[in-house]
Formats: C-alpha cells, sequence, structure tokens
C-alpha cells in the first residue's frame, strides 16, 4: 500500500494528500514530523515522502508526477502535451516563483518569530515581479489553468492562500489581491477532498501547536 508520510499542517504535503484524493487512490498516512523523517526515504529530511512497493520518493513536485503517472485515472494533466506542459508551467511557478519566495516570510507571519526590514524588502520586491508573471499564465476559466481541474490546482489550492496570508499580515496588503483568487479559493474549496484536506490541516496545525509549546524546536513547517 501506498505510504504518504509528513504531516497535514504541510502545504507540501497537501499539494501530493490532494493529488491522491482527486484520484480516489488508496494510501495510508505516515505521521512524520521535522526532524523525525526516515533519512533513507527523504535525504534532507523534508516532508512530504512516498514509501512506495517499489521504494521511496522526495520531493512534492516529482510525487504528483509519480502519482498522474501511476495512476492515470481520471486525469489530472490534460492528454494534449502542450497543454499538460502549461499545467506544469503553472505548478513550477506556484512552487518556486510564488511559495519558495513567501515561505522567507512565514518564520514571522505565522510561527513567531522575526524576519528583518531588509529581508521584508527584498522578499516584496521579488513577489511583485513573481506574482505579475504567474498573472499572466492564469486563467481561472474556472480553475487555475482553464476549464479542468489539474495537477495545477492541486498546487495552487494549498500554496495561494499561504502567499496571501502571509504577504496580508507582513506588508498589510495581499499581493494576490487583484486575481480573482478569492472566488477561486471557494470554488476549489468546496470539493470533497479540498474539504477533507482543509480539515485534516486543521486539527493537524493545532497538533503541531501543541508540540511546539511543549518543544520549540520540533515540528517546525
Ligand atoms: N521542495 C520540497 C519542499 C518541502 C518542504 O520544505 N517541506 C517542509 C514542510 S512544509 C519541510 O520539510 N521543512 C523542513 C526542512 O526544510 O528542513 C518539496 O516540494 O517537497
Amino acid at each position: 500500500m501506498l505510504k504518504l508520510c509528513g504531516f497535514s499542517a504541510s502545504n507540501y504535503y497537501n499539494k501530493v494528500k490532494l493529488a491522491l484524493l482527486e484520484k480516489g487512490v488508496a494510501f495510508e498516512e505516515e505521521l512524520a514530523w521535522v526532524g523525525e523523517t526516515d533519512p533513507a526515504a527523504s535525504p534532507l529530511g523534508k516532508v512530504p515522502y512516498f514509501k512506495t512497493d517499489a521504494g521511496p520518493i522526495s520531493e512534492s513536485t516529482v510525487m504528483l508526477e509519480y502519482v498522474e503517472a501511476q495512476y492515470p485515472t481520471p486525469a489530472l494533466l490534460p492528454a494534449d502535451p502542450f497543454q499538460a506542459a502549461k499545467a506544469r508551467e503553472l505548478v513550477r511557478y506556484i512552487e518556486l516563483h510564488l511559495e519558495l519566495v513567501a515561505r522567507n516570510l512565514y518564520p514571522e507571519a505565522f510561527f513567531g518569530g522575526k524576519v528583518s526590514d531588509t529581508a521584508k524588502e527584498k522578499v516584496g520586491q521579488q513577489l511583485e515581479k513573481n506574482v505579475a508573471a504567474f498573472a499572466k499564465l492564469t486563467r481561472f476559466a474556472p480553475y487555475i489553468g482553464g476549464d479542468s481541474f489539474t495537477l495545477a490546482d492541486c498546487a495552487a489550492a494549498v500554496h495561494l492562500p499561504l502567499v496571501s496570508g502571509a504577504t496580508k499580515i507582513i506588508y498589510g496588503r495581499d499581493f494576490l489581491a487583484e486575481l480573482p483568487v478569492r472566488d477561486y479559493l471557494k470554488l476549489v474549496g468546496a470539493r470533497p477532498a479540498v474539504v477533507k484536506i482543509n480539515a485534516d490541516r486543521k486539527s493537524n496545525t493545532e497538533m503541531l501547536m501543541q508540540r511546539s509549546q511543549s518543544a520549540p524546536a520540533n515540528g517546525k513547517g
């Protein structure tokens, strides 16, 4: 049985979990907090990772691709190679150019830490540029890349709320506000798989908070 390892407060974990739930794949979840991961499966100690019958796989976007190849129905990538590449392009933009940049703000936005003014300014400039570029690739018609729900929506549904939330907290302005992200999140948020992701995220975040209160070094996501 396929095992998804990590924890449900992690957006990277949820991106992969969402693809599995959308496809109706049978899988088990193995709880692994940061600091408690299996080094043979995730050499950098990051979550999520898979344990498959053939061996482990880490890196969430690679895991998405594995899910699509191993469980092709229902498809979460268009059959047309160009359209499939466009969906992958969105996944990559969300992962590299939005999430990874906004992530520098999370220590202060979500975890009670501090980010320097210099770092905030640099991240703000980078995000302005990246959001403008990302906007050119999106369609919201009604899904992020067009008329079908794809892997790009699995990424968008879990990463975009954090980019909005972090920029709102740090800069007093949601950097995604000019895109129809709120309506989009409402639309995808009604899907049973996303309802489950959000419920699991909420309960797991409470566990994470309790852990970090009792042992501050553990479980930061
Ligand atoms: N590039 C990785 C990023 C995963 C990631 O950063 N996960 C966080 C949890 S949300 C983590 O494991 N952080 C601990 C660390 O980076 O050591 C992926 O896409 O899977």
